[in-house]
């Protein structure tokens, strides 16, 4: 892990086209609108900024339906835009990652439609299965079946998410040939890496076996991690960005730091991967269930892949598709700022490769979702419906706390940049409702206010790049069964520092034998405390960095 690397080193700033600005009225963000706020996300002092997929696109999963991987989708604008923004990108010294999505495609690409038609071999190109009945129980991420009948060639297609998403088949090889073929003319193009989409799900076992049927996500165990995943995954490295500077960062569904290193450690085919297992910790058995969660079982799990992968850490608390952070594990109430602070201090100071995904920066907040019509995501409406249809709920007010908890749109209101008609997001209709908090949170707003968390986190993105142990340095958690305290200790040669964070609304007092060796406050969402010995007396949402003798 001491190897460095340019990667290891950077922050990276997650854009979602569709939410982040809107130049031409139409109520969608746009590419114009992300060159036109370029200087506020280099003012943050990231490195490398994750834009999510911008290809044209029918859009029933806001572009994670692709139907031409060399075409941009009109709402965003043109190539030409695109190239603009890559080059007003590099020109700020930042790079550019774009989404990889080759899990699948839509069922509007032309490679489905002359699979379906039985065109010069492009039957094999996805997984079709002959008969009336599907070949097994797996299920669509998005709640139903993950088999769906084509009229038209009257044989199931497999799409593990919507059933406009279908599979490909990477068991064939012309697949794999033509996904590479792809990246590498996006590379040609000048882009410095990709985020490759549900990546370890390429590959499908023989006979498409059952999976447990108790599961939320049937069949889970048998087409995540499947038996040429690692190999497909480093062939195509090699293929493609192995030749190239490239920055890469897998999703992968259903990791642990053990399966995890297949794909992360100096062999592996990636530089880093997403995992969800701490996302996992608020949902119990079922995404309908309600939201409980303890500060022990999060540090648990962040502990275990500090100190068990095999491989680099990509460090995130939320994206497009997860809650607001502060909702989540914070106070979005009364200890907002003082919340949201913290979790930034938790992200900035592990080891690995921060990501801030839009609006995090300003401690944007949950929407309170009141209906079915409100919302946009098909999960969110696919398991409402699900659960309609079989009986498990009636309405959907059944499971509305549920879906304000958990809902992919929480993430995908528009940013807020001012106190202005639609938060400054548009001069339009926005495609999704604005979070009628705006009049208080927004960039203008923050950026006026030295408390704001806007400021705190630029203080960050600084405090990273001025101490190597925070990027590098080995992770000791102290107080592993206290429940409202995380505390841990990273060192790097002579270098130590101690994070105290009260994830609690109320003070807490703690004894920790490093706090008496503490040098200098490096970094604080309060006044400095007075302290100067082994008793910490932390206030609600207080975090603390230290640095230690
Ligand atoms: O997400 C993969 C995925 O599994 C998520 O849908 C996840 O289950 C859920 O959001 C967690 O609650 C990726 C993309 O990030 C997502 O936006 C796409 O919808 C999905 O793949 C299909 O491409």
């Amino acid at each position: 892990n001491e190897q460095r690397a340019w990667w290891k080193e950077a922050v990276v700033y997650q854009i979602y086209p569709k939410s982040f600005a809107d130049s031409d009225g139409d109520g969608v963000g746009d590419l114009q609108g992300v060159i036109d706020r370029l200087d506020y996300v280099a003012s943050l002092g990231v490195d490398v900024i994750w834009l999510n997929p911008v290809y044209e696109s029918p859009q029933h999963d806001n572009g994670y339906d692709i139907s031409d991987y060399r075409a941009i989708h009109e709402a965003y604008g043109t190539m030409e835009d695109w190239e603009r923004l890559l080059e007003e990108v590099h020109a700020q010294d930042m790079k550019l990652i774009m989404d990889l999505v080759v899990n699948h495609t839509s069922t509007d690409h032309e490679w489905f439609q002359r699979s379906r038609r039985d065109e010069d071999g492009y039957r094999e190109y996805y997984i079709w299965h002959e008969g009336e009945e599907p070949p097994n129980n797996w299920s669509s991420g998005f709640g139903g079946s993950a088999w769906e009948y084509d009229d038209e060639v009257g044989t199931q297609y497999l799409h593990l998410f919507d059933e406009t998403q279908a599979d490909l088949n990477w068991d064939d090889e012309a697949v794999r040939e033509d996904v590479y073929e792809m990246m590498n003319w996006w590379l040609e193009k000048g882009i410095d890496g990709f985020r490759m989409d549900v990546i370890n799900m390429v590959s499908k076992p023989e006979g498409l076996p059952d999976g447990d049927p108790d599961k939320d996500w049937v069949g889970i165990e048998q087409f995540t991690n499947g038996p040429d995943a690692v190999e497909y995954l480093g062939e195509m490295a090699e293929a493609t960005y192995d030749d190239y500077e490239a920055m890469t960062v897998g999703e992968c569904v259903n990791v642990d730091p053990e399966t995890a290193s297949d794909y992360v450690s100096a062999e592996g085919p990636m530089d880093m991967l997403f995992h969800f297992e701490h996302m996992s910790v608020d949902h119990g058995d079922r995404w309908l269930s309600p939201s409980e969660w303890e500060l022990t079982d999060l540090k648990a799990v962040m502990s275990e892949w500090q100190t068990d992968l095999d491989g680099w850490n990509s460090l995130y608390l939320t994206n497009h598709d997860q809650p607001r952070i502060v909702s989540r594990f914070g106070d979005d109430g009364e200890y907002r700022r003082e919340s949201a602070k913290l979790l930034g201090t938790l992200l900035f100071t592990l080891s690995g490769t921060p990501y801030v995904y839009q609006g995090q920066e300003l401690g944007m907040t949950n929407y309170p979702w009141s209906s079915l019509d409100e919302l946009d995501d098909l999960q969110s409406i696919g398991k409402v419906e699900a659960a309609i249809e079989s009986g498990e709920i009636d309405e959907f007010e059944d499971v509305q706390q549920a879906v304000r908890d958990k809902s992919r749109d929480n993430a995908r209101t528009p940013m807020q940049w001012d106190d202005g008609e639609h938060a400054g997001f548009t001069d339009g209709e926005p495609w999704l409702p604005v979070n009628s908090n705006y009049e208080e949170i927004n960039v203008a707003a923050a950026e006026a206010d030295p408390n704001s968390v806007l400021h705190y986190y630029r203080d960050l993105v600084e405090l990273r790049t001025d101490h190597e142990v925070l990027v590098y340095g080995d992770y000791n958690l102290l107080l592993p069964d206290h429940e409202s305290v995380w505390a841990y200790r990273m060192e790097l040669d002579d270098d130590a520092v101690l994070v105290a964070l009260n994830v609690d609304d109320t003070e807490t007092s703690v004894t920790l034998d490093d706090a008496a060796r503490t040098e200098e406050l490096l970094c604080s969402n309060y006044d400095p405390p007075s302290e100067t010995d082994a008793a910490l007396t932390l206030r609600p949402y207080e975090a603390r960095v230290y640095r230690l003798e």
